[in-house]
């Protein structure tokens, strides 16, 4: 599965860089712009736009590198970038945020099956200013939140009902994903924010996550209230991405 090769891969990077090497490069690493922030535009909805060379559903999706495809997120108009880093299923690495880092000063999000402290560590270090934690993976929601804010990261909590929901908004979070994607059948049902969004208070930053294919959806989802969308697939797949990022921003 995802997560036994996720933690198989964990187990080799934390043998090739130690911890404790991690907290001394996070010390030379220049602290990023503010994730969070670069959400909360007054009335517009915000696009966070993905690197996402393959998925677990499509197999490869492009062949595009991270130099090749973050300017055109950029000069579309996406206020984030999100940045795939697991390798066996999504064909991407770490390294890729760090070059990211380097060509664009969008805030960048660490998108992976986050199970282990040792990660956000990684993550900071290598040039992210957010990390997701899918609410149902790791293992303390309040202590990952509390490590962020102690490296300066912001936390992307994602849910999939009202009760991680809930247990997020106990957990101090201040960013909460809603994933349109069930990921027992990968099916999408953007209704998944229409039913959950009512749920999170406006004071929390709100991103709906996944399935993202036309203005018409984004124009949808924007009206249930949410402040970003996140959108991999359906920008990766287009040969005219520069287009596409445009044609979601409003
Ligand atoms: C993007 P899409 O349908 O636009 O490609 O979805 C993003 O939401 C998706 O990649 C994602 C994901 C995740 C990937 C959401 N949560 C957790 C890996 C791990």
């Amino acid at each position: 599965s995802i997560i036994s090769e996720r933690k198989r891969v964990l187990e080799i990077r934390k043998k090739y860089q130690p911890l404790a090497d991690l907290k001394e490069n996070i010390k030379r690493v220049k602290l990023r712009t503010d994730f969070r922030k670069s959400l909360n535009r007054e009335e517009d909805v915000s696009i966070i736009s993905e690197y996402k060379p393959a998925s677990p559903s499509m197999g490869e999706i492009s062949q595009l590198t991270v130099g090749d495809v973050v300017p055109l997120f950029e000069e579309g108009g996406a206020s984030a970038v999100s940045v795939l880093t697991e390798e066996s299923f999504f064909k991407s690495n770490i390294d890729n945020l760090k070059l990211a880092c380097r060509i664009t000063r969008l805030p960048l999000l660490r998108k992976d099956f986050i199970l282990d402290p040792y990660q956000i560590y990684e993550a900071r270090a290598y040039g992210a200013s957010a990390v997701l934690l899918m609410a149902d993976l790791y293992p303390d929601i309040r202590e990952g939140i509390e490590l962020c804010n102690y490296l300066d990261l912001d936390a992307l909590v994602e849910c999939k009902n009202q009760k991680e929901i809930n247990m997020a908004i106990k957990s101090g979070a201040e960013i909460i994903g809603i994933n349109n994607r069930d990921f027992n059948n990968f099916k999408i049902d953007l209704g998944r924010t229409e039913k959950l969004a009512s749920l999170v208070p406006s004071d929390i930053t709100q991103v709906s996550e996944s399935g993202v294919q036309s203005p018409e959806d984004v124009k949808f989802l924007s009206k249930l209230g949410v402040d970003a969308i996140l959108v991999g697939s359906s920008i990766m797949q287009t040969p005219y991405i520069l287009e596409k990022v445009k044609e979601l921003v409003f």
